[in-house]
């Protein structure tokens, strides 16, 4: 059975149940520390030696880093129920707006990022959280456009199609992480409403952070 490096408050982890889930891949969750300080998160390093999360095992010989990278394995490997679908226009566009989440946002507020500022520039509370909601804004912005200019037929209650898509599973976990931090998201109705369609669904409620066994 493949096992699933993972934390309940890792958007990229996030991303990563959300595809399990809703290809119906069996997984064991091994629930790892994001506190680069501990024993066992130095034991990590021995399986992802940029001790980010998450990495999945599929075999000794097999251990993959980096969500995308895991994402597209795991298409490849379990096309039955597809997260990008469609055409090669549609799923450009999947393609695009699943980037915005994963390259353009994710980086900048992630963890180790927040912490450096935090700790070595003394940035306070209200700042990082100032910081934390520009990216937000400045990536649900054009997400916003991109889902208000989708051709009639493509506006279902998901990103992009009928059925859920890589867009979905970039989008969801990085609104249930604005949620957290407390962003005012009114401005961004139609990423709302594709929220709130895929929080109807077994495989983004069984992959949410607050479902997580190691929450605490
Ligand atoms: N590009 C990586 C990012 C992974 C990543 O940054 N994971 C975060 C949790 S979402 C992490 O491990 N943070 C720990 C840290 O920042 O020290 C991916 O998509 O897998």
């Amino acid at each position: 059975m493949l096992k699933l490096f993972t934390h309940y408050r890792s958007v990229s982890a996030h991303r990563v149940r959300i595809a399990l889930n809703y290809k119906g891949v069996a997984y064991e969750s091994i629930f790892t520390d994001l506190d680069g300080a501990t024993a066992a998160r130095q034991r990590y390093l021995d399986v992802n030696p940029q001790g980010l999360i998450p990495a999945l095992w599929v075999e000794d010989d097999l251990i993959i880093s980096q969500s995308s990278a895991i994402l597209e394995y795991l298409e490849e490997r379990y096309p039955e129920r597809p997260l990008l679908h469609g055409d090669i226009d549609l799923r450009a566009r999947i393609r695009s707006f699943a980037q915005i989440a994963i390259a353009d946002t994710h980086p900048l507020n992630n963890l180790r990022v927040l912490r450096y500022l935090r700790d070595e520039m003394d940035v306070a509370y209200e700042q990082r959280r100032a910081w934390f909601e520009h990216w937000i804004d400045m990536a649900f912005k054009p997400m916003e456009s991109l889902l208000a200019a989708r051709p009639a037929e493509a506006r279902s209650g998901y990103c992009f199609s009928a059925r859920p898509s890589l867009a979905d599973v970039c989008l969801v976990p990085q609104v249930a992480m604005a949620e957290r931090y407390r962003v005012n998201l009114s401005a961004y109705p139609l990423i709302r409403g594709v929220y709130r369609a895929c929080m109807t669904q077994g495989a983004f409620q069984s992959a949410a952070p607050d479902t997580q066994r190691d929450r605490e």
